[in-house]
């Protein structure tokens, strides 16, 4: 996404609007009105909700800031302000129903595309880049992403189908089950991604000491073997924010997982089948995640941490914009953009392997880090203080690399996610954590607060 030129700008901000809006459209239309204005969990809104939102914001930010128009239709404003209503309200509001909402995204739509036919790109910080059009397309697909989980705690017969990411590479069975990451300092964030978000700026030198990191995401196999070794039920493993959660909310496995004869079994829209043990897995939050590290005598990675691993090229001494390299994500290199509705095999991807050799660090699954959701040093809200800095704290964990539901536009090496620790609907995973005891120099360990030192 390094497009010099209006033409090449305009093509760009085109097909990532078009892109997003075929996701969306097939999200909300491969289920009926009734599926559409329920509430599928108190967690998240009705999926019409998300729609005719994600066409608000598009109308605020372009036709409205952008373009200079007169607000459409001022009265629904407040419906569609997620800090006005929490999600557990939205049901109970006044929305526009499902072809109302079709109607104003699809109206709003046909005017921004006439706008980017006229735009040049130029003058205010807002178009320089295009970057108010990419924060909106970014914007839309990371509530695809929330219609995806929506869909997921959906109970009911399969709505969504995809095929299967491709098996595993031969090699996945053989490769070393973990690397060493050089110590020493790297840029982290990011101060020339045209489209990067507030929280990824701006770039600055974190140092961290060297650590081992697993070549795979932790898979569903490696899980089951926590779980089997009475994982849930011995506190040693559990901090004590996350032992008392695990009491009150009775975890005992993996959302979505069920015991079933001497197995496993999960149901993943719609479609219950034995829990694939070569898999990554997902749906555990952040306090199991941590409670699986420290079984497997190591810890989760601190955000710094784990961009160094993702972006660190040792041989030309930078930092780059993916564990590949440089270019854009590719079919080939990373499982995004709900192309599959899973994630592929631990050991898939190798051309999508960092320098040292980890694999599927971007997409497939999301992955918890052992940081909060702190700025970066030099952090300035921008463009509106309710996308980053209204959340950051010791409340939120981060979460990085982004899963399969994540699209290519919102997936680079300096992405930052956060959740609450509890969280479990979302596609995350522990992957994956260092093991202290191979550290070349325990004693050198980062701090946990290391990440945006
Ligand atoms: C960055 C995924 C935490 O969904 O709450 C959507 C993204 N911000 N609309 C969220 C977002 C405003 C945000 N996350
Ligand atoms: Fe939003």
């Amino acid at each position: 996404m390094t497009p010099t030129g209006t033409e090449a700008l305009r093509d760009l901000v085109a097909s990532n609007l078009v892109t997003a809006r075929e996701r969306t459209e097939l999200l909300t239309g491969c289920i009926d009105d009734g599926d559409l204005v329920r509430q599928h969990s108190p967690l998240m809104s009705p999926l019409v909700w998300d729609l005719a939102h994600v066409a608000n914001q598009e109308e605020l930010w372009l036709l409205r800031e952008v373009g200079g128009r007169e607000p459409m239709h001022p009265e629904i404003d407040p419906l569609y302000d997620a800090f006005e209503h929490p999600r557990a309200e939205r049901p109970t509001l006044p929305l526009l129903p499902p072809a109302e909402a079709r109607a104003y995204a699809h109206e709003v739509r046909g005017r921004v595309l006439d706008l980017v036919e006229a735009a040049a790109f130029t003058g205010s910080r807002l178009v320089t880049g295009a970057f108010a059009f990419g924060m909106i397309a970014q914007h839309e697909q990371q509530h695809d992403e929330t219609m995806l989980i929506t869909h997921q705690l959906r109970k009911g017969a399969r709505a969504l189908t995809a095929p299967p990411p491709p098996a595993a590479p031969a090699d996945a069975l053989s490769l070393p089950s973990e690397v060493l990451i050089p110590g020493g300092p790297f840029t982290m964030g990011t101060s020339t991604e045209p489209w990067a978000l507030d929280n990824e700026r701006p770039a600055h030198q974190v140092t961290v000491a060297g650590f081992y990191l697993d070549t795979t995401p932790v898979t569903n196999a490696a899980y089951a073997e926590f779980i089997a070794d009475g994982g849930y039920d011995d506190p040693r493993w559990w901090s004590p924010a996350g032992w008392d959660h695990r009491q009150r909310a009775r975890l005992t496995a993996p959302l979505y997982w069920r015991r079933e004869g001497g197995g496993w079994v999960r149901t993943r829209f719609g479609v219950t089948e034995p829990v694939p043990p070569a898999e990554p897995v997902m749906h555990v939050c952040w306090h199991e995640a941590t409670a699986y590290a420290a079984w497997a005598g190591r810890r989760l990675p601190t955000e710094a941490e784990w961009e160094k691993a993702a972006r660190y090229d040792p041989a030309a001494g930078r930092s780059r914009r993916f564990p590949w390299g440089d270019e854009d994500p590719t079919p080939d290199r990373a499982n995004l953009g709900q192309r599959h509705l899973q994630p592929a095999p631990a050991g898939s991807y190798p051309q999508g392997a960092s320098p040292a050799g980890v694999r599927q660090l971007i997409g497939d699954v999301w992955e918890w880090t052992a940081s909060d959701f702190l700025p970066y040093p030099g952090f300035t809200a921008w463009p509106y203080r309710e996308y980053s800095e209204v959340f950051f704290g010791s409340e939120y964990k981060m979460l990085r690399g982004g899963a399969f539901g994540v699209a290519p536009v919102v997936s680079r090496g300096t992405f930052r996610n956060w959740d609450y620790p509890i969280r479990r609907q979302i596609f995350a995973a522990p992957h994956p954590p260092p093991r202290p005891s191979l550290l070349p120099r325990p004693s050198a360990l980062p701090p946990s607060s290391a990440a945006g030192a």
